[in-house]
């Protein structure tokens, strides 16, 4: 959790011996970019859907789940006609590359059965890099910040509830 972390009590001890870390000095403790995934359902047990995601990524290698937004019901966007989605955001610190969390969030979706039919279709599952650190990714397979960002007022407000909350402990997966 921020502020509470064992790296940052680490480098603390370091500095109150050495005034700076020493040359060299390696964190015992992963530190990696903070990064907002969305999770998206609308298609079967909307509720077990995301909650099997949540355990997912807090077992990502190299990773820990921060923080969680509340789960909320939104109406579908988009030219396909479809049942309402349940939305979340979750915040998590991860040594991961973009590509290789993609990768691992692929997979997470397809333990869910996810089928690509229709872009922005029904799904049981959708799993979206939001942001990452503060990296820009422009490819045609990733895109960071994700561009329906600024259009998505669910997404900034989950963001915004994030930001302005307290940490709070994660250890059991909500
Ligand atoms: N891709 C590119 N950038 C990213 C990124 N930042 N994160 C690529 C994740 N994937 C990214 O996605 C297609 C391809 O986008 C991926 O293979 C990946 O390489 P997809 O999940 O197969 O298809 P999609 O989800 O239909 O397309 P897309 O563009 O990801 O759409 P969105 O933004 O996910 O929108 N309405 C409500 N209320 N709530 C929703 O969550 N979601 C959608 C889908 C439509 N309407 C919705 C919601
Ligand atoms: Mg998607």
């Amino acid at each position: 959790m921020r502020g509470c972390d064992a790296n940052q009590s680490t480098s603390a001890l370091f500095r109150g011996f050495f005034g700076t870390l020493p040359a060299g000095y390696h964190s015992p403790v992963p530190t990696g970019e903070r990064v907002y995934v969305a999770l998206g359902s609308n298609l079967g047990d909307r509720e077990a859907h995301l909650a099997h995601a949540r355990a997912r990524v807090a077992t990502l290698p190299r990773t820990r789940l921060l923080q969680v937004s509340r789960v909320e019901e939104t109406a579908p966007i988009g030219p396909v006609p479809q049942g309402a989605y349940l939305n979340q955001m979750v915040l998590l610190e991860t040594e991961l590359e973009p590509r290789e969390l993609l990768v691992r969030l692929h997979a997470i979706e397809a333990e869910r059965g996810r089928v690509r039919t229709v872009r922005w279709g029904p799904r049981t599952l959708d799993l979206d890099i939001v942001r990452f650190g503060d990296r820009t990714v422009r490819d045609p397979d990733l895109s960071i910040p994700h561009p329906e960002l600024p259009n998505r007022d669910f997404w900034l407000r989950e963001i915004a509830e994030l930001d302005a909350d307290a940490p709070r402990p994660t250890s059991h997966v909500p």
